[in-house]
């Protein structure tokens, strides 16, 4: 029997992982991404981003023939996980890219293909977007979101519980049994609209969740209490599960996906909104604990104070919506120089007051704001020892630190 051949539009976070763990589990794949760069560079057995256990994937995947090709060609299913911002003013999603790349695989796919959109979208966005592109060409359409965490990628393209989003049994059976072939979770077959809500609504869920961690530092600071210890009490009860206070919310899903039921639903969406704006305000707090800091300490020079961790979150080499640029932004728009900053995960120089080595960073600082829970941190705590330490995520425990 012929093998079924699979086209993955876009080798970012998702798309990269996806196609190479297809290709080591037997299936024909060929990976398209526009930007030649990322394709010359997986050509060439380069990873394009860090992740645990990718680069042996990709081996695995180079011997099963995995092909890189910047065009998308004649295949019988289509992966596509293309980026899918929102629009900043009305908080809607900006479908440009979603809608590039499914117009590029209907000029050359086969009758009855299947395109699987892996992006998360806005719930409505296939009927709205996606339907209207394909007219009368007999292509099936499905969705299905992805759910991997950055950091635990591999772990969880294997492990986790799949959704698939089809209007027609037949069509989620082949994306099912597709995904069956590396997935060794549960598969649920629901409809389109179903699958995008869902995914929105678990990225929103966690954006809650961790919006009442941070308003419960707020509200403890202001008491004169510690909210680490509150809530590790209340996380004690059988039925509480607080997450974790910490600098802000980053990265391109949690910080985002919210906002698509925020511009859809304007006035229903309160609890939601609501969140969305306590988490874009850490940043902001922080920056007013570690004035505070210095107040006490006496301490005046803003050259002394270093910011460490650029990413979104620990041990990832990843910085979209990090909560470090918008507090870099933040101090730029009260024309403030911006603060020393360093992050052992990023190689190059992306912030123009970005220290590339740690010793001289250390030189060159008497107060550290730490942004980022990287494992090189908590590794080298010692080295800290002696400075004012204001611990955002509070994950130093052998060394005297403030906290949120
Ligand atoms: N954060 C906190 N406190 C916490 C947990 C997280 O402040 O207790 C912060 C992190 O530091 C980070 C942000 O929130 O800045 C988001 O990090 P995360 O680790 O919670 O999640 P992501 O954005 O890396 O990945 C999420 C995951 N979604 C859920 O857990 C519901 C992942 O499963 C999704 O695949 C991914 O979004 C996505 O692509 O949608």
């Amino acid at each position: 029997m012929n093998k079924i051949e699979v086209c993955v539009v876009g080798l970012g976070y998702i798309g990269l992982p996806t196609a190479l763990i297809l290709a080591a589990n037997g299936t024909k794949v060929i990976g398209v991404d526009k930007n030649i760069e990322v394709v010359t560079k997986l050509k060439n057995d380069e990873i394009t981003f860090d992740e645990d256990g990718l680069s042996q994937l990709l081996v695995q995947a180079k011997e099963k023939g995995i092909r890189f090709v910047s065009e998308c060609q004649a295949a019988e299913m289509y992966i596509i996980a293309v980026p899918t911002p929102y629009v900043r003013e009305s908080k809607k999603i900006d479908a440009t890219l979603l809608v590039a790349a499914v117009e590029s695989v209907l000029r050359v796919c086969q009758d009855n293909a299947i395109i699987i959109i892996e992006s998360t979208v806005s719930p409505g966005t296939i009927e709205k977007y996606i339907k209207p592109l394909i007219g009368k060409k007999r292509v099936n359409i499905a969705h299905a979101p992805e759910r991997i965490i950055p950091g635990r990628m591999m772990v969880e393209l294997k492990c986790n519980n799949r959704i698939i989003g089809a209007d027609d049994d037949d069509v989620a059976e082949k994306v099912r049994e597709l995904y069956s072939t590396f997935c060794d979770g549960e598969i649920i077959k629901t409809s389109i609209r179903n699958a995008e809500m869902s995914k929105v609504v678990e990225n929103t869920y966690r954006d809650i969740n961790i919006a009442f961690a941070n308003e419960l530092t707020k509200i403890c600071n202001e008491a004169g209490l510690d909210v680490h210890e509150i809530i590790k009490i209340a996380n004690m009860h059988p039925r509480v599960n607080i997450l974790s206070p910490g600098p802000g919310v980053g990265g391109h899903c949690i910080s985002v996906d919210p906002w698509f039921l925020v511009g859809d639903y304007p006035g229903l969406a309160n609890l939601i909104l609501t969140a969305r704006r306590i988490n874009d305000s850490m940043p902001e707090y922080v920056l007013s604990k570690a004035r505070e800091l210095m107040e006490l300490g006496n301490i005046d020079d803003y050259s002394r104070v270093g910011v460490y961790g650029i990413t979104y979150k620990e041990n990832v080499d990843d910085i979209r919506e990090s909560p470090t640029i918008q507090l870099l932004e933040s101090q730029k728009n009260h024309m403030a120089p911006c603060l020393k900053c360093y992050d052992p995960m990023l190689r190059k120089k992306i912030i123009p007051s970005q220290v590339m080595d740690f010793d001289e960073f250390l030189r060159e600082i008497d107060i550290v704001i730490l942004m980022v829970a990287h494992k090189h941190i908590i590794d080298n705590q010692e080295r800290i020892r002696g400075k004012v330490i204001l611990d955002t995520r509070n994950c130093l425990s052998g060394i005297p630190t403030f906290h949120l």
